[in-house]
C-alpha cells in the first residue's frame, strides 16, 4: 500500500501538472480549428448570396438588402452582415455591425482584420468582393460570433484534462501492479535458490540441475557483495566500545557473548589476611577486557588466583571489574596435575615453541597431552552449562584450547565459534613435527571462523591443513569444509583500546617523565629507553641488551648519557626453560652494567616483577625510546600500547621485523634483532632522530592505532559471524542435500 501511494501520488501531481501546462496550447488550437471552419463557411455564405446580392445593389434596394441580411443572421454564429458600395462608401448592415470596421476603405480595397475583441467577445470578420458583369460593386462583410470557440476550447481543456488524470491512474495502477508482482516473483525465485530450492518446484526443495549454476553465480554474488561491502563498511566505521555495543544490538540482536581463554581478566590473590585484584600481564587479556567491558557476557577462565576460589558464588562466577561489574567471569578449576600436564606442559613446552621460531624445541609428552585433551573438555563443558541459548557466539581464544572450538560445535551445533589464534602459524613442516597434528588441526575446524593476525599466517595455516586433513580448502575464498562444516580462516589484526583506559587520569608526558626518571634516578641529560615484556625467551630481552650494549661499544657518546629501563612480568616461572632465560637476562644486564658503569649511572635498569597497566603507561610516557626485539611475535601489543600513550606525539619505536606489528607500522625503526649492529644504529637514529621527524612518524602510528584499533578487532570479527548467521539461516547446500529431480519418462 505504501509503495503504491508513494508511487501513485508523484505521478498524478506529474500529469496534474502536465494538464495545467497544456491549456494555453489547447486554446490555441481550438482558436486555430475554428478560425479555418469560419473562413470556409463565410466563403462559401458569400458565394451564396453574391448574386442575389448583386441584384440588390444593381436595384439600389436597400431595404430589400437589410430584409435579406437579417434573415441570414438568424443562423446563431453569424453574428452580423454589411455591405460596402464602392462607388458612394455607404454601408448597408445589420445592427450589430461592429464600428471598428472601416467600410471606406475596405469599399476602397483595404484590409479587414480577421479577429476584433468588440465589448460582447471575440469576432471572426471575413470579407468577400460583390461583381456584376466583371464591374466590382462593392465588398460583403461577415462577421462571425467566436465565443462559442471559447466555450468549445474550455470543453475541450476539461476533457483533456479528465483524460490525462484517468490514464494516469491506470498507467501508475498497472506499473504499480507489475513492478509488485515481478519483484515479489525476484525475491521468492533469489530466496529460493540461496535456499537450494529450485524456482520451478519450490515446495519439493529440489535445485534442479538447469538451475545450479544460476544457483553458484548467485551465491558467489552475494558473497562478493558481502566481503566488498564489509571492508569498505569497516574502514569507515569509526571504532569505539559504542559501536561494538551498537554491533551487537544492531547486527546480533543483543545477543550473549561467551569468551573463553586460559588466561582469566582479574585474579584474585591473598596478600596476608588481604584480598588483592591483579590484572595479568597479557596480550589477550589488554585485547579482550575493553571488549568485554562493551559486550558485557561471561569469560569464562581458569581461576588460577591464590584467593579466587573465596570470592565466587555458588556458580563460580564473580562479577568484574571488581569496582564497577559490567560482565562476569566463569572460574575453571584444574587440579594442579590437569595444570601441570595441560598448561606448563603441552601448551608452554609444547605448542609455544613450537609455533615461535626462536629455536627452543618443543618437548610433546603423551601424559601433558591427556590433560590437554581433558582440560578442553572440561572448557567445554563450561561453555555448554553457561550458554543460556541453542545459538550462542562464542570466542575461543589461544592455543591452550585448539581442540574446544569442535567439542563446543558437537555440543552446540547450533553456535558461532570465533577461535583467535594469538601467536603465530608455522609452516606445514614444523607444525607435521606434532605427533598430534591431526587432531589439533581437527579441534580447530570445528570454528565457524579462524583468525590469525596476519596473512602470512593465515596461509601457513590453509597450506597446514591442505598437507595433513582430508578436507576441502578453498583458496579462494580461504575456507576449509570439514564434515561437511565450513570454517573461515581470516586475518584480524588485533589491536589495544583508544583512548587507552589504562592512561586515563595520568598526568602529561612531562610529570610522567619526571616521576620515572626519579624512581630509577636518571638525570635531566639522560635519554631514556624502554622495554616492557612478560619474561619469554621469544620476546628478544637478551638480543636487546645485547644491542644496547654495541651502543656504547659503537657510540660512547652514549656512555652515561642513556638509561634502558627494562620491565619484566614474570610468567611460566615453574618451567625450566623460563628459569634459565630469566638467569640469562639477570646476568647479562649486570655483566652490561657492571662494564659501562659511570658513578651512580648505570645503562640497564631491570625490574622483574609485575606492574600495574597505569604504571606500564606511565612508562610509556616517560621514554624516548621503545625497543621491541621479538624474535618472533603474532602482533605484540607493547609497541601499539606505547604509541597509543604519547598524546605529546613524541618517542621513537624501535621494532622488530618478526612481530606481527611491523606489517602496520612501517614509520618504526624496523629491525632484524638477530642483527646486533643494526639494532645499534638504529638505537642510536632514535636518539639523534630530529624532533620533527620524530613527531611526523608518531602522529602516523598514531593515526593508524586509533582507527585499527581493539574495537576494530572485535568488531569485524562480529560483524563477520553475524553475516555468516544470516547465511546459516539460509538452509545450507550441500552435494549430499541436493535430492535429484524426478525425470520424466525418455520415450524414443
Ligand atoms: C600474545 C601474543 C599478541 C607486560 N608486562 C607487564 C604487562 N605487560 C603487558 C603489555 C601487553 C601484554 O602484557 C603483552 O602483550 P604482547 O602482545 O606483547 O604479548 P603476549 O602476552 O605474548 O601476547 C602476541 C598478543 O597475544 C595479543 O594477541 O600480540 O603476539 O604472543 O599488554 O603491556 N602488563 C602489566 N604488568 C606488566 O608487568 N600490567
Amino acid at each position: 500500500m505504501r509503495l503504491s501511494l508513494r508511487f501513485v501520488l508523484p505521478l498524478a501531481l506529474a500529469l496534474a501538472l502536465v494538464a495545467w501546462a497544456v491549456q494555453p496550447l489547447v486554446d490555441r488550437l481550438t482558436l486555430r480549428w475554428f478560425t479555418r471552419d469560419l473562413d470556409i463557411r463565410a466563403a462559401l455564405v458569400a458565394n451564396t448570396a453574391s448574386e442575389p446580392l448583386a441584384d440588390l445593389v444593381q436595384a439600389n434596394a436597400q431595404q430589400r438588402m437589410l430584409a435579406y441580411f437579417n434573415r441570414l443572421t438568424v443562423d446563431e454564429r453569424l453574428y452580423a452582415i454589411g455591405f460596402c458600395d464602392v462607388e458612394s462608401g455607404r454601408l448597408t448592415a445589420t445592427r450589430t455591425f461592429p464600428r471598428e470596421i472601416d467600410c471606406k476603405s475596405l469599399a476602397q480595397g483595404g484590409a479587414v482584420p480577421h479577429v476584433i475583441d468588440a465589448s460582447r467577445g471575440a469576432l471572426h470578420v471575413s470579407s468577400a468582393n460583390v461583381e456584376a458583369d466583371a464591374k466590382p460593386l462593392g465588398r460583403l462583410v461577415l462577421v462571425h460570433d467566436l465565443s462559442f470557440a471559447q466555450r468549445r476550447s474550455d470543453e475541450t481543456k476539461r476533457y483533456v484534462f479528465l483524460f490525462l488524470i484517468a490514464l494516469g491512474g491506470i498507467v501508475s495502477l498497472i506499473t504499480v501492479i507489475v513492478a509488485q508482482l515481478s519483484w515479489r516473483g525476484w525475491v521468492q525465485g533469489t530466496r529460493a535458490i540461496l535456499r537450494g530450492e529450485g524456482l520451478l518446484r519450490p515446495s519439493e526443495r529440489i535445485i534442479t540441475p538447469e538451475l545450479r549454476p544460476i544457483e553458484r553465480d548467485l551465491r558467489a554474488l552475494v558473497r562478493d557483495l558481502e566481503s566488498e561491502f564489509r571492508p569498505r563498511d569497516a574502514s569507515q566505521i569509526p571504532w569505539s566500545s559504542e559501536t561494538l555495543r551498537a554491533i551487537l544490538r544492531g547486527e546480533l540482536g543483543g545477543e550473549e557473548i561467551l569468551v573463553v581463554s586460559n588466561r582469566e581478566p582479574y585474579m584474585h590473590v591473598r596478600r596476608g589476611s588481604d584480598i588483592e585484584v591483579q590484572q595479568p600481564a597479557s596480550g589477550l587479556v589488554t585485547a579482550l577486557e575493553p571488549v568485554m567491558r562493551a559486550c558485557s557476557g561471561t569469560w569464562i577462565a581458569h581461576g588460577s588466583g591464590s584467593a579466587d576460589r573465596d570470592v565466587v558464588d555458588e556458580r563460580d562466577r564473580v562479577g568484574v571489574p571488581p569496582d564497577r561489574p559490567i560482565y562476569r567471569i566463569r572460574r575453571v578449576w584444574l587440579t594442579p596435575e590437569e595444570e601441570a600436564g595441560y598448561y606448563y606442559g603441552f601448551s608452554n613446552e609444547g605448542l609455544w615453541p613450537l609455533c615461535h621460531i626462536a629455536h627452543v624445541r618443543p618437548v610433546f609428552r603423551p601424559g601433558d597431552w591427556k590433560q590437554y585433551v581433558a582440560v578442553n573438555e572440561k572448557f567445554a563443558r563450561a561453555v555448554v552449562q553457561e550458554a543460556r541459548r541453542r545459538d550462542p557466539i562464542v570466542l575461543v581464544q589461544d592455543y591452550h584450547l585448539a581442540l574446544a572450538p569442535k567439542m563446543i560445535r558437537d555440543a552446540l551445533p547450533d553456535a558461532t565459534v570465533i577461535t583467535f589464534w594469538h601467536i603465530p602459524w608455522p609452516n606445514p613442516e614444523a607444525f607435521g613435527i606434532l605427533p598430534w597434528h591431526k587432531e589439533v588441526l581437527e579441534g580447530l575446524l570445528g570454528s565457524s571462523i579462524l583468525g590469525f593476525h596476519t596473512r602470512f599466517h593465515v596461509n601457513n595455516f590453509v597450506d597446514t591443513v591442505d598437507r595433513y586433513i582430508e578436507a576441502r580448502v578453498d583458496r579462494e575464498s580461504l575456507t576449509v569444509t570439514l564434515g561437511g562444516r565450513e570454517c573461515a580462516v581470516k586475518r584480524y589484526p588485533i589491536s589495544v583500546d583508544w583512548p587507552p583506559a589504562s592512561a586515563a587520569g595520568l598526568p602529561d608526558a612531562r610529570a610522567c617523565r619526571e616521576r620515572v626518571r626519579a624512581r630509577y634516578q636518571i638525570g635531566r641529560e639522560t635519554l631514556m629507553g624502554l622495554g616492557v615484556d612478560r619474561m619469554d625467551y621469544t620476546k628478544g630481552i637478551l638480543e636487546r641488551f645485547h644491542a644496547v650494549e654495541r651502543l656504547f661499544e659503537m657510540e660512547p657518546r652514549w656512555i652515561g648519557r642513556f638509561t634502558f629501563v627494562q620491565i619484566g612480568a614474570p610468567t611460566r616461572s615453574s618451567i625450566g626453560e623460563y628459569q634459565h632465560f630469566d638467569a640469562e637476562v639477570r646476568a647479562l644486564a649486570q655483566r652490561i652494567n657492571e662494564r659501562f658503569a659511570r658513578g651512580k649511572w648505570q645503562p640497564i635498569a631491570l625490574r622483574i616483577e609485575h606492574v600495574e597497566p597505569p604504571e606500564v603507561y606511565e612508562h610509556f610516557r616517560a621514554a624516548d625510546v621503545c625497543f621491541v626485539s621479538s624474535l618472533h611475535d603474532g602482533m605484540n601489543l607493547v609497541a601499539k600500547e606505547f604509541v597509543a600513550a604519547r598524546e605529546d606525539d613524541r618517542g621513537v619505536l624501535v621494532l622488530s621485523q618478526f612481530t606481527g606489528a611491523a606489517r602496520e607500522l612501517p614509520e618504526a625503526l624496523v629491525v632484524n634483532p638477530y642483527d646486533m649492529d643494526q639494532c645499534a644504529a638504529a638505537l642510536h637514529l632514535a636518539l639523534t632522530m630530529p624532533d620533527e621527524e620524530v613527531r611526523e612518524r608518531m602522529r602516523t602510528m598514531r593515526r593508524l592505532v586509533s582507527g585499527f584499533n581493539v574495537y576494530r578487532w572485535a568488531g569485524r570479527m562480529l560483524l563477520d559471524a553475524a553475516a555468516m548467521r544470516r547465511r546459516g539461516r539460509v538452509a545450507p547446500v550441500t552435494p549430499a542435500a541436493v535430492v535429484p529431480m524426478r525425470r520424466g519418462k525418455i520415450t524414443a
